[in-house]
């Protein structure tokens, strides 16, 4: 072969990799095992454009590197097909979202073989294919069979949690359960009705329904999470959204919270990633002071995380949801406080939060008692405090709480100074810390030691005691939605009853319409004879997008186990995931999520580890370079950029496509656009020049990059390598197709240390020289460290050296040129397969074993100086590392080269920094 034909190669060997399934792998004793996953896709319709494959390209490397270093390695891939874009085609179109998610899927692993990767695909999952979601369906019911025993930490099945009631009651129980759970005992217990000990089961299980307070959009028909709705419309169409209560499955993630939190100090994930868990989590530590309503039986409890502050309240406040509002209203306030809460309600909590200008609230009329001091201060309402929160009471200290200090100041209610230091009466907030004033036995305290002794006083004096809050809550699990897996459960008498295990999978059943009954109910509620037993109706809302993907990491080790949810043999070997790669958009939602599944199944024996990834990696974003035309104001005319600025006119997007190099192809442009068939083109150079900007990459800003083009053009080992060459793995960066030639170029220069222009093969069989195995070591350390740090673009630098500089010695040789091609076989596959087997080998390159390199061709044995005369470097020399710091500066001063710059002159100084630079003053 003259050239370098990559598009003959690269369909060889794809077809070699399928047809002897040269990555199917197996659990293998007698190797280590390495686990490389990237987060899999949602086969959207749009298909792959170039930034999607970046992670997988990395991966991919990875996974081939630690082939040849020996390891047995799981390289799965698969679809997170369950989603609303399917879905809501197929509102559109009436197609079934199966056929069009089957579609995008097979689009999708088209795209992915072209680029050459090394997947098992005997491994994949799909998460809509029921013998997928007959799983996640199981899964679901162990979590309905179970509950969390905080005394053992960890996960019991619901039977032992039975005999425990039935033996003592809940008494002395310490489990994760509802806030409102009575206290009983176990002739209680016994007395119940069947229903009453399935709801109180229910407030125990680690999944269970529960009314909660929703976003309702009525005009959608859906629940909306907070971020989808802004000032009581939704985002998308704004319509009205209510806040309703709604029947909900809710996942009891809180039961974890504390597991998830110490759980990532074993896992080797950013520093930042991590501080997203923690504070999603939102541990803190505080203490529950009661404050007795005046004149009424009512206690009001607030959750405080500065008890020292106490001396400083000087109101409480409650949240707008709160039950107790209209029995501690007077008369007087009635109206006032009903108008007052039916607004504040219907704000979502994140816009509460977030809302730090508006200040609003309201007086109830009535006063509490302060349980330290015993002063009555009031108690007003404000949505500033959330419901669902602490206690959805605060205890207000303008004088230490910015939010209270606002409310103060706009209400005009009293500022207490509590805290040596902040007697700024513009802000006193500012110091949060320091001595204890005005608080009587606390006075002249440090804060910190004031907290412990209000803590105790009001434990002694039980007003009061320590509490640890979450701002995570339990999960909603439900959505009002079709394209998901169908709960597995059923309704007996309003009380939820499980299917059994070997009624699994319950099937999503064929419905006429993918929206929502007129009634309200949820799509699956239009399935006509889809009962239990053909008796009991089943649950109508389906599972979240993020069921499927909690667990999948376990299913690719075994996904044709018809009878476990993965085998213990095959679990074992594999544990969990060695490095995962994905996007940092899925930071506390999936993230938290499949770290909780993965401990709840490790609690009840299925699987031997109790975290899913070891190590995570954040690709960078790709983003997209948009090119844009100008066009003159009301004539049919475009400018060339630089002379945009001579007309009146605005920049339209126009398909990078047809864009080269900045310069436009106007005959592509006027297909491209018809109605600029005849128009006028002002050119500049004779060339259209395109305006450019780094955006998002996307369809409707025309700028997305197929692979398949850059394929067809360049081949897939070029992809390859110019996506890593882009720049760190970790960064954004723009898509610019400038450099992608230098990488064509490269993979042609190491074609011709093989063939000579006439097609000829110029290899031999010499013995490799010094400066040879020199080149050749450096690469392979470099190309070793660099995969083992995950720095691919710098590796991509150190091969063009090395071939470059095996050109110039026009190094032929075997046994040079087949070490090589093993450390670029991660990088470039197909090339690499196919020189290797020019060079006589038989079987794949990932068969093969990655080169050791010699630490005795790393030793630098001379050093190129810079000779720098008057602080500009004027020449190179070297010199061996054992040449005297008096010789160097005598041949220095003695060289032609310098002696032009010194003129003759004896110089006034001559400093000589040893293997650094030579600097001589004249
Ligand atoms: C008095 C106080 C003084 C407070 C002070 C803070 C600073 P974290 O740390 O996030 O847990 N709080 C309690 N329940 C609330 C609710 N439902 N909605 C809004 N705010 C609530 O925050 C705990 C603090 O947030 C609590 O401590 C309480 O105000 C407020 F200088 O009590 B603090």
């Amino acid at each position: 072969m003259a050239e370098y034909d990559f598009r003959q190669i690269e369909k060889k060997w794809q077809k070699y990799w399928k047809e002897n399934k040269i990555y199917k792998v197996e659990v293998d004793t007698s190797k280590p095992k390495y686990y490389v996953l990237d987060m899999f896709p949602y086969p959207s319709g749009a298909g792959l454009h170039v930034g999607h494959p970046l992670g997988y390209i990395a991966s991919d490397i990875v996974s081939r590197y630690k082939r040849l270093k020996g390891y047995n390695v799981l390289h799965p891939m698969g679809f997170d097909a369950f989603g609303l874009p399917a879905e809501q085609y197929a509102i559109q179109t009436g197609q079934h979202p199966a056929i069009t998610t089957e579609q995008n899927i097979s689009r999708y692993k088209e795209q992915l073989d072209n680029i050459g990767f090394s997947f098992d695909w005997d491994k994949e999952v799909q998460t809509s294919n029921p013998n997928y979601y007959k799983w996640t369906q199981w899964i679901f019911l162990q979590l309905f069979h179970s509950w969390y025993n905080k005394a053992t930490d960890k996960a019991e099945p619901i039977e032992e949690l039975i005999s425990l009631f039935e033996k003592e009651g809940n008494q002395n129980l310490e489990a994760a359960c509802d806030e409102d759970t009575p206290s009983f005992t176990a002739e209680a217990w016994k007395a119940m009705s069947e229903d009453e000990q399935q709801h109180m089961l229910l407030k125990y299980r680690l999944t269970y329904v529960s009314d909660t307070v929703v976003n309702w959009c009525p005009e959608l028909g859906t629940v909306l999470a907070n971020d989808e709705v802004k000032d009581g419309y939704s985002e998308r169409g704004g319509f009205p959204v209510e806040r309703r209560k709604m029947r909900q499955w809710m996942m009891r993630i809180t039961a974890y919270a504390d597991r998830l939190l110490s759980g990532l100090e074993k896992v080797d994930w950013s520093d930042s990633l991590k501080e997203m868990q923690r504070n999603w989590i939102g541990k803190s530590y505080g203490c529950e002071l009661d404050f007795k309503v005046k004149d009424s039986d009512i206690v009001l409890t607030a959750f405080t995380t500065r008890p020292d502050t106490i001396y400083g309240v000087t109101y409480v406040t409650l949240a707008p949801e709160h039950e107790l509002i209209s029995q501690l209203t007077t008369d007087e306030q009635k109206a006032e406080v009903e108008a007052y809460v039916e607004v504040a309600k219907n704000r979502s909590e994140r816009d509460r939060m977030a809302d730090v200008k508006t200040v609003s609230g309201v007086f109830t009329g009535s006063y509490v008692i302060n349980p330290i001091n015993g002063e009555e201060i009031p108690l007003w309402v404000a949505d500033y405090v959330l419901a669902g929160y602490g206690t959805g009471v605060v205890m207000a200290v303008p004088s230490s709480d910015d939010r209270d200090f606002r409310f103060a100041k706009h209400f005009n209610l009293p500022i207490r100074m509590v805290i040596e230091g902040t007697d700024n009466m513009e802000d006193p907030t500012e110091k949060k810390h320091g001595k204890m004033i005005n608080s009587d036995f606390l006075n002249g305290m440090e804060s910190t030691d004031a907290i412990k002794a209000v803590n105790e006083r009001a434990e002694k004096e039980g007003v009061g005691k320590p509490k640890v809050n979450y701002r995570m809550r339990d999960a909603v699990f439900s959505r009002q939605r079709y394209w998901g897996e169908p709960v597995p459960m059923y309704f007996k008498d309003g009380v939820p009853q499980p299917l059994n295990t070997e009624e699994l999978p319950l099937n999503l059943p064929a419905i006429d319409e993918y929206k929502p009954t007129p009634t309200g109910e949820p799509p699956l509620g239009r399935a006509t004879d889809w009962k239990y037993n053909n008796q009991y109706e089943y649950e109508l809302t389906t599972m979240p997008g993020w069921a499927g993907s909690s667990w999948y990491h376990f299913r690719y080790m075994d996904p044709h186990n018809e009878d476990e949810v993965v085998s213990k043999t095959k679990q074992s070997y594999w544990e969990n995931v060695d490095l995962y790669i994905g996007g940092t958009e899925h930071a506390t939602g999936h993230l938290l999520y499949s770290r909780f599944w993965t401990k709840f199944l490790y609690d009840r024996g299925y699987i031997t580890v109790d975290e899913p990834y070891k190590k995570l990696v954040n690709q960078g974003m790709i983003q997209g370079v948009s090119n844009f035309v100008y066009r003159v104001s009301g004539e049919n005319k475009y400018v060339s950029y630089n002379l945009r600025k001579e007309y009146k006119t605005t920049a339209m997007y126009v398909d990078v496509n047809i864009v080269h190099d900045g310069k436009l192809d106007i005959e592509a442009f006027k297909q491209w656009r018809p109605d600029a068939a005849d128009a006028e083109f002002v050119l500049e150079d004779n060339a259209y020049l395109c305006g450019s900007e780094v955006e998002k990459m996307s369809k409707s800003k025309f700028n997305v990059v197929n692979p398949d083009d850059v394929i067809k053009q360049y081949g897939a080992d070029t992809l390859r390598m110019y996506e890593m060459f882009l720049g760190p793995l970790e960064q954004s960066k723009p898509w610019n197709t400038n450099g992608i030639d230098g990488v064509y170029k490269f993979l042609r220069k190491l074609w011709r240390l093989f063939y000579n222009d006439n097609g000829e093969l110029v290899l031999n069989n010499e013995k490799a020289t010094e400066a040879e195995l020199k080149i050749l070591h450096k690469t392979i350390k470099k190309a070793q460290d660099d995969i083992e740090n995950l720095s691919f673009n710098t590796s991509v630098s150190s091969f063009m050296i090395c071939v470059n500089e095996l050109t110039s010695l026009k190094c032929h040789k075997k046994e040079v040129l087949q070490e090589l091609v093993l450390i670029l076989s991660p990088y470039a596959p197909h090339i690499a397969e196919e020189l290797w087997s020019v060079l006589g080998n038989t079987g794949s390159i990932s068969q093969a074993s990655f080169p050791t390199y010699d630490e005795k061709y790393l030793i630098e044995e001379a050093h190129e100086y810079p000779i720098s005369v008057n602080g500009k470097v004027r020449a190179k020399m070297k010199f061996g590392l054992d040449v005297p710091k008096d010789e160097i500066e005598k041949e220095v001063l003695a060289s032609e080269q310098v002696q032009k710059w010194t003129q003759g002159k004896a110089p006034k100084r001559v400093i000589i920094v040893p293997k650094k630079i030579v600097n001589i003053v004249v």
